[in-house]
């Protein structure tokens, strides 16, 4: 049975990603071929991921679904690489119960669900059934359409009930307590405010949730677009000029009861992560 305990009791979880597709927003295309993704899922290892989290279907604003046969060529043959040579647990981020399944059967220990088993419930048994690790995350609408003017009276309660209500669906399917984690879906359907409201009430969000809380601030759009005035930037920053930015967002969130981060830059988050432990020691 995986256990968030296992990786994020005594210094947070780093989870690297590792998305094996054509038309993510900050790496697509980079690591198609399986030998690519491995070799780029090694090197986030060394460089201090504790977790990885592969991915074959893109997320992104206005992203379209892929089809599950794809989906699956995709992620197994790299999940099957990376179990043999890392140490760490593999994740799959993936919605749909075929994939979650052949991802399990090749080595994988968790399944990052972005619809929180809202688009095919059977995802649930699947994880259930394999007492593997499950991120319930938040979404407002679905990813082609999320980012048309999102809005909510108040989105930490409407995070917060929402990831409640998933959290009592995945145990009522028999997923066991410690195997589960929450994310408030930095970006899924929000506004740069919501994104900042949302991080600025962690603490409270993790209390009320009761489970490791998961971020995934990593690279987004919120970050370029809070950047675009700031001395000596010309516009908002492109994706991959945005791990300094995301770093920031990585030790608030750490530092605001979050057990696990999403992060492309591992090495950033797992040293940052490192001295924040340091500092609290002595504090
Ligand atoms: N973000 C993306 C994809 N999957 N999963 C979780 N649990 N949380 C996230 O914030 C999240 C996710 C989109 O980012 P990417 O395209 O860089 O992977």
């Amino acid at each position: 049975m995986f256990t968030w305990a296992a990786v994020s009791a005594d210094h947070p979880g780093v989870m690297g990603i590792v998305n094996v597709t054509p038309d993510s927003f900050s790496d697509g295309g980079r690591y198609l071929s399986a030998d690519a993704a491995v070799t780029h899922g090694r090197a986030l290892v060394a460089a201090g991921a504790t977790l990885l989290d592969v991915g074959g279907e893109s997320t992104r604003p206005g992203a379209r679904p892929v089809e599950e046969a794809e989906e699956r060529r995709r992620v197994v043959p790299v999940i099957e690489g990376l179990v043999g040579e890392v140490e760490v647990p593999v994740s799959v981020d993936t919605t749909k119960p075929t994939v979650a399944a052949a991802a399990l059967d090749a080595g994988a220990m968790i399944v990052n669900d972005v619809s929180a088993g809202r688009l095919h419930p059977a995802i649930l048994e699947v994880v259930a059934d394999r007492r593997a690790g499950y991120v319930v995350m938040h979404m407002q609408g679905e990813p082609r359409t999320m980012q048309h003017d999102p809005r909510y009276d108040d989105v930490v309660a409407e995070v917060g009930d929402f990831l409640v209500e998933r959290l009592g669906t995945a145990r009522g399917a028999g997923i066991d307590e410690a195997s589960l984690a929450a994310d408030p879906g930095i970006g899924f359907g929000k506004t740069a405010a919501h994104n900042l409201r949302l991080l600025a009430d962690l603490p409270a969000l993790c209390d009320r949730v009761g489970v490791p809380v998961l971020v995934g601030p990593s690279r987004k759009r919120f970050l370029g677009a809070l950047l675009a005035d700031v001395a000596g930037t010309q516009g908002e920053p492109p994706p991959d000029q945005r791990d300094d930015a995301t770093l920031a967002t990585v030790v608030w969130a750490l530092d605001h009861g979050a057990r696990i981060v999403r992060v492309h830059d591992a090495q950033g988050a797992a040293r940052a992560a490192t001295l924040l432990h340091a500092m609290r020691e002595a504090a």
